[in-house]
């Protein structure tokens, strides 16, 4: 077990009576394969039912056997035409499917049916979920339709196969062997993908190169096309807006100037001949010194419109990156993307959405959600969150981050009343509109178990599902994840869920508890810095704490920097009060005197001393149920995560005790007597600068 076949794993199921159930009512498989989807999906079929059954099915071609898997659409299958399955087909759009028990003809059959071959692959990974997970073949009534229509990873690949806040080992894009060789991962790759339903894939950095948009570099990525499109996966690249400069031999890119629409025209014509189902570009623009339309005095829909006009004749979309701030903190870099981009609500083509991070800064532990989300009903926002553990401690921290999608996808804007969540935003759902998405920053390398840590895959796991349907919950994610993953047992599935399910909770109060944020090393971001200043302001630990004698906490409230306005009143009016603001956003909303009395009675600062403890007493219970599974884990991957809950608790010691030393520092006040006391001065931690200190010793001074 070496974690390479993530929750693909297939193996055998020991619960003999349930085997036979399986066994007995798949013991035939009728499937009339016509395409390379419906391929993909019998292989599959196949794989899983030869590990998880003994024996294989017959493959029969029509249904002759009492016990038979059924597959196929209306179109391609007679019987199932013959069943007439209106009704049910119609619920399931394009890429949904169904999973039915019926008689054919006196024959019990189990039936993976959808409107296309697409359906009909997702299908039957729902299928194999159902063995791996245990789940009773009986009476099957499953009918399930995506309610994203993009879903979708962003790589921060760089074509010279490093990957900007990658920590699980370099690009799976082998640039310089594409496109003559097929890296059989590639396969891999793409069935983890469509295993969840994920359909779309940004295969490179989002500060982007322009020369992936040369011709030979198209050649490459339409060899990668071509082998993801049997799983339904489009591929995105991203466009650098300086391209037409820098090999399009121009002397502008003036989204205005007609010779740079043209450029871009001849371009979008040259990647569909190689790839006719391009999906588009993805464009970060005017932020953190990327070029765009600002550079000409345009907007960002002038920009994004130039490119969505070459993209629009082939039916590509461009996916306008909301992430845009500049150094000019004389305004609170929380409002500024709400600033640039509102008052372009309407103004985008149709084919343009804006890509919006979950929250208004930067994938911290815990942001509230983004407040654009509502305020731009004209036009398809899609949700952008981070699987890489940029700043919840790289692959080597255990954070499960389902319950973070959910917090903001369950986020209610009250933008039309009570109930207008993010997730119904992004679905398109509220406004109507055709566009809806979810996209992640992957947390993919070359690494053999492909996220790093083993926990990690659950991120990806789990982004794909709830991309699938919003609400699904974390546990219920989580338990299917671990049973494929790891084992059935109750107590395995037990321990291992009350390790992930509180996990990203235990980062967040190791880290930035109570609405703390952006208080990590500079550049590499791993570890605390709580002290970083780095002359720039919005990159400033002491811009964001705003630490002092009095108190801490940024004040965004009316007599702040007022970023509070940007939401809609109900939500405004609750956090904008000391006393309904929740105390997990308390620091981000307010500054909040060291004495202020929280709910459980205890002052600010003793209160921020306990959580950062609970968080490093978190950490220790994670370790002690891992312990306690010692046996029943097989050893390589028992070992592996017993070695990295290791270090995960020696740097939430570091985050603990590096950050309560500095707050001390401006607080004036002693530690509670409670706490762990730290073991060293403030000037020790400040004084670790290494980009990774490994095993730091728990008690290292
Ligand atoms: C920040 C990362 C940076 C990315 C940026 C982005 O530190 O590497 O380029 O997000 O999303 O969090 O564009």
């Amino acid at each position: 077990e070496d974690g390479y076949e993530l929750w693909l794993r297939y193996a055998l199921i020991e619960d003999t009576v349930l085997r036979t159930q399986y066994e007995n009512a798949l013991q035939a498989i009728t499937f009339n394969v016509t395409s390379p989807t419906q391929q993909a999906a019998m292989d599959e079929l196949m794989r899983g039912m030869t590990g998880l059954l003994t024996g294989r099915p017959i493959a029969t071609s029509s249904v002759i056997h009492d016990g038979t898997l059924l597959v196929g659409t209306p179109q391609s299958e007679p019987a199932i035409a013959a069943l007439e399955l209106h009704d049910a087909l119609e619920t399931l759009g394009d890429e949904g499917y169904a999973l039915l028990s019926q008689s054919i003809a006196g024959k019990r059959c189990t039936i993976i049916t959808a409107n296309s071959d697409i359906g009909l692959l997702y299908g039957s990974f729902a299928l194999l979920r159902h063995l791996q997970t245990h789940r009773s073949l009986h009476n099957l009534h499953v009918l399930s339709a995506p309610q994203m229509r993009l879903r979708m990873l962003n790589h921060w690949d760089n074509l010279d196969g490093t990957i900007e806040r990658g920590y699980a080992g370099f690009s799976l894009w082998d640039w310089h062997k594409l496109p003559h060789y097929i890296d059989p991962r590639y396969c891999d790759y793409a069935r983890a993908m469509a295993s969840i339903g994920l359909n779309a894939a940004s295969l490179t950095n989002v500060n982007a190169n322009a020369l992936v948009l040369t011709k030979a570099y198209i050649a490459k990525a339409a060899a990668l096309a071509d082998a993801f499109r049997p799983y339904g996966i489009r591929i995105y690249l991203t466009a650098r807006f300086s391209a037409p400069l820098e090999i399009g031999h121009l002397d502008t890119a003036d989204p205005l100037d007609p010779n740079v629409a043209h450029w871009w025209q001849q371009t979008a014509a040259m990647i569909y001949e190689a790839i006719p189902d391009f999906g588009g570009f993805v464009v970060k623009a005017n932020s953190e010194g990327q070029p765009g339309p600002h550079d000409y005095g345009c907007t960002h829909a002038d920009g994004a419109n130039m490119l969505a006009d070459a993209l629009a004749p082939y039916g590509g979309t461009v996916i306008w990156r909301a992430f845009v701030y500049d150094a000019d903190v004389t305004e609170d870099r929380h409002k500024q993307a709400n600033n640039q981009l509102v008052p372009l609500d309407g103004a985008f083509r149709d084919n343009v959405l804006l890509q919006v991070k979950n929250g208004a800064i930067d994938f911290q532990p815990r942001e509230p959600f983004h407040p654009l989300f509502g305020r731009m009903p004209q036009t398809p926002l899609v949700l952008e969150v981070q699987l890489t553990q940029e700043y919840l401690g790289f692959a080597t921290h255990l954070a499960y981050l389902a319950p973070l999608f959910k917090e903001t996808l369950d986020a209610d804007t009250y933008c039309q009343g009570p109930g207008s969540t993010v997730a119904k935003i992004v679905s398109g759902e509220l406004d109507g509109h055709p566009h809806s998405g979810i996209a992640a920053v992957s947390n993919i390398g070359n690494d053999r178990n492909w996220c790093g840590h083993p926990f990690a895959a659950a991120n990806w796991y789990g982004f794909g599902r709830l991309a699938w349907d919003p609400a699904l919950t974390s546990d219920g994610i989580a338990e299917e994840w671990i049973r494929m993953t790891f084992s059935n047992e109750l107590q395995i599935v037990d321990e291992i869920l009350a390790m992930m399910l509180p996990s990203r909770e235990a980062v967040v109060n190791y880290m930035t508890p109570l609405g703390l944020h952006h208080i990590m090393a500079r550049d590499h971001h791993y570890g605390p810095g709580p002290w970083v200043d780095m002359g720039r302001a919005d990159w400033t630990a002491l811009y964001y704490h705003q630490a002092d004698a009095d108190g801490i906490g940024f004040d965004r409230t009316s007599s702040g920097s007022n970023a509070i306005s940007q939401y809609f009143p109900s939500y405004a009016a609750m956090v904008s009060s000391v006393e309904t603001c929740p105390e997990t956003l308390l620091l981000w909303f307010h500054h909040v005197s060291w004495d202020h009395v929280m709910a459980s009675g205890r002052s600010l600062w003793e209160e921020l001393c306990f959580a950062y403890d609970e968080g490093v007493g978190m950490v220790r219970q994670m370790q002690a149920r891992w312990t306690a599974l010692e046996g029943l884990i097989d050893s390589a991957r028992y070992e592996h995560i017993k070695a990295l809950l290791r270090i995960q608790l020696d740097e939430a010691c570091w985050w603990r005790d590096a950050c309560l030393l500095y707050f001390q520092s401006i607080s004036g006040r002693p530690f509670p007597a409670q706490i762990e006391q730290p073991g060293g001065t403030l000037a020790d931690y400040m004084a670790i600068t290494h980009y990774y200190v490994p095993g730091i010793p728990e008690r290292r001074f």
